[in-house]
């Protein structure tokens, strides 16, 4: 508490939170935003809230974010009005005295509250089919749920989040200029993503529906029921946007189907593992039980794909210097790109298999 980077506990005071401040500390392992946990108590009762700092160096307007943020939870909200769990099921704002979903703090920075969903975690890596299948069938079933959200379109939180052909453009610019001198560092990992150029292109060409999708569906944006191991709340809300379908079915395989973390550095480690995908692929055909034959016969594609594209971003990063993700040693981003393009090597080589099992069980 003492040495944390914000001063948590004022913050908490703007928000109509109940009760006496315990203690805050920081919380998750994700790459972009500050995240803490604070306990209060309130007579005999102890509640935990999520405190989130949303970093606005990479979210450019984050008032528009939160109003997609508060337009989604409320939609979703609806849609399980009458579950006795409901909050559990949803993210839940806790907004500031004045009604609004975010504070802004003396310095500029943006923060909001969630309820703590207690009873459930999230995991970094996989571990067990049955949580695979969990996984896609919670994030199927939030692209189904939010499918009849009322116009007007959602904001564009990052722009061309997931265009990948943008993403290797800005690869090939940053290895041009070499700002911090370190292409030679990753020379194997620069000819790989080279190589793989052509792929850059296949789903925007494919002329696929848009719809509203989360756009960052890491196996550790899904909360899993502690009890019944049931993906009982989908997190993370900050890039639910317009997008493909299939940009959250390819992220599901990328971090949902290998029991490496995203930076191990033993690669003898990192693999696509069938029974995942199968789980994945199942869980997912079942939930979002609504899409075309095309996006059907992409499915496997966007694996790779989406995967192929994270290492790039994380390619990117190292050469210009670590200024977009969260980094914890030297050469994280280099580590993180490693797993990802040994995890598109693991999938080119079980490509046929993949897409079979996707026309059997479509
Ligand atoms: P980031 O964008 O930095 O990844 P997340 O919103 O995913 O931030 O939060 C980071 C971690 O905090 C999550 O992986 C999850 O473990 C935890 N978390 C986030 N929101 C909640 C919540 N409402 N209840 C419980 N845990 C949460
Ligand atoms: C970031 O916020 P987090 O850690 O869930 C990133 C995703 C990447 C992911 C890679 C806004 O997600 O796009 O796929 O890291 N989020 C943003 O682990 O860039
Ligand atoms: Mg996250």
């Amino acid at each position: 508490m003492l040495n944390l980077k914000h001063d948590v506990r004022n913050i908490a005071r703007q928000f109509r939170i109940h009760g006496e401040f315990l203690n805050a500390e920081t919380y998750g392992s994700g790459h972009i935003n500050d995240t803490y946990v604070a306990t209060f108590q309130n007579s005999d009762v102890r509640k935990r809230y999520i405190l989130q700092r949303i970093n606005h160096n990479i979210f450019k307007n984050p008032v528009a974010l939160m109003e997609n943020i508060e337009r989604v939870t409320t939609h979703l909200g609806k849609k399980i009005e009458s579950n006795p769990d409901k909050i559990r099921r949803v993210l839940t704002l806790i907004l500031t005295h004045d009604g609004k979903s975010f504070y802004r703090d003396e310095n500029g920075n943006y923060w909001r509250v969630y309820i703590f969903i207690e009873n459930a975690r999230t995991f970094d890596a996989v571990e067990s089919p049955r949580q695979a299948l969990e996984a896609a069938r919670a994030f199927g079933n939030f692209q189904k749920l939010l499918a009849d959200l009322p116009a007007p379109r959602l904001h564009d939180t990052i722009p061309d989040f997931h265009h990948t052909p943008k993403r290797f453009a800005a690869l090939e610019k940053t290895i041009e200029t070499d700002a911090v001198n370190r292409a030679h560092l990753a020379k194997a990992e620069i000819v790989f993503a080279l190589k793989h150029k052509t792929i850059c292109n296949a789903l925007l060409d494919a002329k696929l529906p848009e719809r509203v999708t989360h756009n960052d569906t890491k196996f550790n944006n899904v909360m899993l029921d502690d009890a019944t191991g049931e993906g009982i709340c989908v997190i993370d809300l900050d890039t639910v946007m317009p997008g493909l379908g299939l940009y959250d079915f390819g992220d599901m395989v990328r971090t949902t189907t290998s029991p490496a973390k995203e930076d191990e550095r033993d690669l003898s480690k990192v693999a696509m593992q069938f029974p995942m995908f199968e789980a994945l692929a199942r869980g997912y055909l079942e939930s979002a039980n609504f899409l075309t034959k095309a996006e059907k016969q992409f499915l496997t594609f966007s694996g790779k794909l989406i995967t192929f594209e994270i290492g790039v971003r994380f390619l990117t990063d190292f050469l210009a210097g670590d200024t977009y993700f969260k980094v914890h040693r030297d050469g994280h981003n280099l580590d993180r790109c490693r797993t990802q393009f040994k995890l598109v090597e693991s999938i080119e080589r079980q490509e046929e298999q993949m897409n079979k099992l996707v026309e059997a069980i479509s």
